[in-house]
């Protein structure tokens, strides 16, 4: 659906720090992020969706050392793992940046010589509390010793070190009243109550921010002064703009995509996105992105997932046990985005079977075998449509609009309740025809109620694409919808086309007898 004329948009995960393993939590983000990208596309938007590695900065530093190996090497390892796990997700990016990217030293640098240029950058030296962990700076009052006799970051209980250094600064105090004027004017950062807590953060007021670091080596140099590299957040952050082209500002891609629509991050790096990053962005003259959406934390049978506890996820183990489309259902079914969500084998194994086997797996299946029997494998010509006939189908061409805007405000839960309320209504509809008797006693009946059927699955497919992409573009093989325009949204605007021809049916989705670990 891509043409010349459509609008663009443009949407970002945050980039991963490939210390460790990937991680369900990154799955999560992933894939919420690659269902707005399919939709907006399927919607006729010309996308970009980039997603990537955040490979600089003490904490990569620190793991390699550990681990005996360079940053590079460790980065190398790590981002391919990530890349890896994309790949297995279907996560349809159309770059994955990596901070180690060579073209990613010269718009950092840029960034930096145009927030100089705007007198918003001072050397002076650093004295506080830095945690690596968090690679982040906390005031004395956001810390406290406890119990073992070590400091900690109260906002995520990480330990911070005290921390002394000469450094360049960023005039962060400067632009606190802009912020909080953007807050209240534009919304910016979502949901509403992130917003309010970064807000009342802000208004306690804004210290200058230390954004140079000389005591390592392991990261972008600043430009002018070789021997401070730049503090990790601001290479990170400058990621989005690299991505499109930056500093190329009249290039093709940042001409068309900057803005972004969508910066996607999770809960714990609100604060880097919805004040430092417009703060930089203004300093150096350029856009804001237009909405900063914050995730919640998905935990492990209700347990904050940790590698001392064992409990960390594999997302490829996970697809081993489930298959890509029923692991992405069930996390955006299950989990309002936005609030923390538990993972458990039980729940999803429940939800696979109760939403994906049984209720739209059998309703395709026994529709689409009666088809196949007896109606020439050809979608069948209706007749005139009964008041029950039409219930179903308003009821199905009802799901567009409200489920456009779930999709639009990342609102899946919803989305997916909808419809799977309607597929709940078609099954009712289908028990309580018995199509299968009409056979013998009234076959024009019964083709037009496994027309009304085999039209109720093709919207529902259709709308559920974004969310499992290779099973319902496996029922939509089925329904006889080609890939391309039969699968846009703009399809929706007409019936499906009696008498088109039908593949032999097959199961989409295959049901789990016990909980998989
Ligand atoms: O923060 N559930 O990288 P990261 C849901 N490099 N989301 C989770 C999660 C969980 N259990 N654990 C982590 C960074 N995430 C920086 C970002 S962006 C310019 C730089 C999310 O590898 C986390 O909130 O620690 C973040 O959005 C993403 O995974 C990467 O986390």
């Amino acid at each position: 659906m891509t043409s010349t004329s459509a609008e663009p948009f443009y949407i970002t995960t945050a980039i991963v720090y490939p210390n460790g393993d990937p991680h369900i939590g990154h799955a999560y983000e992933h894939i919420a992020t690659d269902v707005m990208a399919r939709f907006k596309r399927l919607d006729g938007y010309d996308v970009r969706f980039m997603t990537g590695t955040d490979e600089h900065g003490q904490k990569m530093q620190t793991s390699a050392e550990k681990q005996g190996v360079t940053a590079k090497v460790l980065a190398d390892k790590n981002s391919a793992r990530i890349k890896a796990m994309d790949d297995l997700l279907g996560v349809s990016y159309d770059r994955f940046i990596r901070t180690t990217d060579p073209d990613h030293v010269a718009s950092c640098q840029e960034m930096w010589r145009r927030m100089e240029a705007n007198g918003d950058i001072y050397l002076d030296k650093y004295e506080g509390w830095y945690s690596v962990r968090d690679e982040a700076f906390y005031g004395e009052d956001e810390t406290e010793v406890r119990e073992d006799g070590v400091r900690y970051a109260i906002p995520t209980d990480t330990e911070v070190e005290w921390t002394e250094e000469e450094s360049y600064f960023f005039r962060l105090s400067k632009y606190q009243d802009r912020l909080l004027e953007l807050y209240s004017s534009e919304g910016f950062a979502y949901p509403e109550y992130r917003r309010n807590e970064v807000a009342s953060f802000v208004r306690s007021g804004l210290r200058d921010l230390s954004i140079s670091r000389t005591t390592f080596d392991w990261g972008i140099p600043v430009p002018g002064d070789e021997k401070h590299i730049m503090y990790v957040w601001v290479d990170a952050l400058t990621n989005y703009l690299t991505g499109l082209g930056f500093p190329d500002t009249e290039g093709e891609l940042f001409q068309k995509y900057w803005p972004a629509n969508f910066h996607v991050i999770g809960k714990d790096i609100t604060r880097f996105h919805t004040i430092y990053w417009p703060a930089f962005l203004w300093s150096a003259g350029l856009e804001l992105p237009r909405e900063v959406f914050a995730h919640g934390f998905l935990l492990v049978d209700g347990a904050k997932m940790s590698k001392s506890v064992g409990n960390v996820l594999d997302p490829a183990q996970l697809v081993e046990s489930f298959g890509v489309d029923p692991l992405r259902f069930f996390l955006l079914r299950e989990v309002t985005f936005g609030q923390d969500g538990s993972y458990s084998a039980a729940a999803i194994v429940s939800r696979v079977n109760s939403d994906l086997s049984n209720d739209l797996g059998n309703l395709a299946q026994r529709s689409l075998s009666m088809v196949a029997k007896n109606c020439g494998s050809a979608v069948p010509e209706p007749g005139e449509f009964t008041a029950e006939d039409r219930e179903v189908l308003d009821a199905a061409d009802a799901l567009y609009a409200p489920v456009r805007e779930d999709f639009d405000r990342l609102d899946y839960h919803r989305a997916l309740e909808r419809v799977w309320k309607v597929i709940a209504q078609v099954n009712r509809y289908f028990t309580a025809q018995e199509p299968w008797k009409l056979r013998k006693t009234d076959p024009a009946r019964m083709a037009t109620v496994l027309y009304v059927t085999l039209e109720s699955l093709r919207i529902v497919a259709t709308l559920v694409q974004p969310v499992m992409p290779d099973s319902m573009g496996r029922l939509l093989d089925q329904l006889g919808q080609p890939e391309g325009e039969a699968r846009a949204f703009a399809a929706l605007d007409h019936r499906i086309v009696s008498g088109t021809a039908l593949p032999a049916p097959e199961g989409i989705f295959p049901r789990y007898e016990a909980a998989t670990e």
